[in-house]
């Protein structure tokens, strides 16, 4: 067995893809992302082993290095990837989470096999962490691991991070395993979420459905107590500004309004394909604008691109056909010969033409129904490194709470998301980049690391935070005494 890891990262998915190189062969390549930009300093640094899955069914690869990261692939099988993955998690947790959009979808089947699945993380996990050491856990996918890594290995500091949404009380309710996800994640030292509110949500289904006694932001839980905290998650700013001021995005920037037709505005929505990201409610809005007069092509024109997403899952299958469908009768009754009112793209573009777009675009429009943060409204502020374009924003992205300045929508008041369109298509540049340098400052002081720094922080790793970006670290929270990490493994006891 190779040697215990004393900081682990566990999450549904490892951050790399297997690609095959020019000569046929197969290789590892990271795949660009917000969680391992952040996390591959401390990884490098403290030695440290990233759990997930590799993509594809069948038996898991040997554990390898890659950038300095161990990686350590577990396996799904086809009724795993099914059962656990689309089933549960994409098909009952998202949904339920997310406000219940979509009607959340239950079998009994898929829960055995996301208990299952959740069994086989914990278990690895146990096998390649270091006595003591700190384990961290993304997501919706893996709830129960907390709890089940510790019944393994008390000796560990478990942290808790969820990406998407927690929902309220009278939602959460619904779901048949709904106290077993909660003793899941109760198994946790620390349990953070995207905004204050799906704390609080978490903190009151804690009194109301397991009868705690929540004290404030800590709940004791036999003889533990757990933290549960916002922990805001955002991008790496620098890299994103780095990218917009390069000679090759600037051109290419140029060249896509050159490509639209050199139109007056350009709207842009950039997202997965999922039907909790809004793309209906913008074209709705779009096309009455159109129909009103009050937009017109080839003075404007909006590209969307919508990244496949999940595609097995019926939800998605719906959402696809029903988008593509406005999006040709907004063509058929606006377009013109050789102008389409709305470019559709139904691919993933690399990060130099997704930063090329976000220069280019004058208005973004990100229109969740609900978002745990939206990191595409982020990433377009951190690429304007010019002070040009404006964000229309809904109120019900986490990102909200942040990007103060935008044009903040309700999603599902369509004159509403029409009003906020046209206010950020005919601002002046002076408003427009004020609102925008005041965006700008607030992401350069609250960007990834700040993210990462701030949640090990709280989970008592002051000393391995200082492996991310060199900045001052923050002060611990009131009422907690730091623990020094031994550089031979884990957090001192
Ligand atoms: C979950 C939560 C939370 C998209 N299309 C392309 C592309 N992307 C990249 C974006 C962005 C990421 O994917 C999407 O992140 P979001 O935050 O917008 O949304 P989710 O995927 O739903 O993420 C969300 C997030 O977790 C983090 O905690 O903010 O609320 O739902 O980075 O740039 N990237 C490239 N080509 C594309 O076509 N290269």
């Amino acid at each position: 067995m190779s040697t215990a890891s004393p900081f682990v990262v566990v999450a549904n998915r490892l951050p790399v893809d297997e690609v095959t190189t020019p000569d046929g062969g197969r290789e590892w390549r990271r795949s660009p992302g917000g969680l391992v930009t952040a996390l591959h300093p401390i990884m490098r640094a403290e030695h440290g082993t990233w759990l997930g899955w590799a993509g594809g069914t069948g038996p898991a690869a040997d554990e390898f290095e890659l950038d300095g990261m161990r990686l350590h692939p577990v396996a799904l099988s086809a009724q795993e990837f099914e059962k656990y993955y689309e089933g549960y998690s994409n098909a009952t947790l998202w949904p339920l989470y997310h406000d219940a959009v979509e009607p959340p979808v239950y079998r009994r089947s898929w829960w055995d096999n996301y208990r299952e699945v959740n069994r086989r993380f914990a278990a690895e996990t146990a096998k390649v962490a270091a006595e003591g050491a700190v384990v961290w856990i993304q997501d919706y996918q893996l709830q129960l691991v907390p709890a089940m890594l510790r019944e393994l290995r008390p000796d560990l500091r478990i942290g808790f991070f969820l990406h998407i949404p927690f929902p309220p009380v009278e939602l959460f309710m619904q779901m048949p395993r709904r106290v077993e996800i909660m003793q899941g994640l109760l198994g946790a030292d620390l349990v953070g979420f995207q905004r204050p509110l799906a704390a609080q949500n978490f903190l009151r289904l804690t009194r109301h459905l397991l009868g705690l006694h929540p004290k404030g932001p800590e709940v004791r839980v036999d003889d533990r107590t757990v933290r549960v905290a916002a922990f805001p998650i955002s991008i790496d700013v620098g890299e994103i500004e780095r990218l917009a001021a390069s000679e090759s995005v600037r051109a290419r920037s140029a060249a896509i309004r050159e490509e639209l037709g050199n139109p007056k505005h350009i709207i842009l929505g950039v997202d997965r394909l999922d039907y909790t990201k809004g793309i209906d409610r913008r074209l709705k809005a779009f096309r009455e604008l159109l129909q009103e007069g009050t937009l017109a092509v080839p003075d404007v024109v909006m590209v969307q691109v919508a990244t496949p997403s999940r595609e097995r899952v019926a939800h998605y299958q719906t959402l696809r056909d029903a988008v593509e469908l406005q999006v040709g009768r907004i063509n058929g009754d606006y377009g013109k010969v050789g102008v389409p009112a709305v470019h559709y793209l139904h691919q993933s573009v690399d990060r130099t033409e997704l930063t090329a777009l976000y220069c280019a675009a004058d208005v973004m429009m990100v229109t969740p129904l609900r978002d745990g943060m939206n990191l595409v409204a982020k990433e377009y502020v951190a690429a304007r490194v010019d002070l040009g374009g404006s964000l229309v924003l809904s109120e019900f992205a986490g990102a909200a709470s942040d990007l103060r300045q935008a044009y903040l929508v309700n999603p599902h008041d369509t004159d509403a998301l029409k009003d906020g369109l046209v206010r950020a298509v005919r601002v002046d540049p002076t408003e427009s980049a004020r609102r925008m340098r005041a965006m700008r400052r607030f992401l350069r002081g609250h960007d990834v690391d700040h993210w990462a720094r701030s949640f090990l922080t709280a989970l008592g790793v002051p000393e391995a935070t200082d492996a991310l970006a060199a900045v001052v670290p923050p002060a611990p929270p009131p009422g907690r005494t730091r623990r020094p990490v031994r550089r031979d493994g884990g957090p001192a006891r």
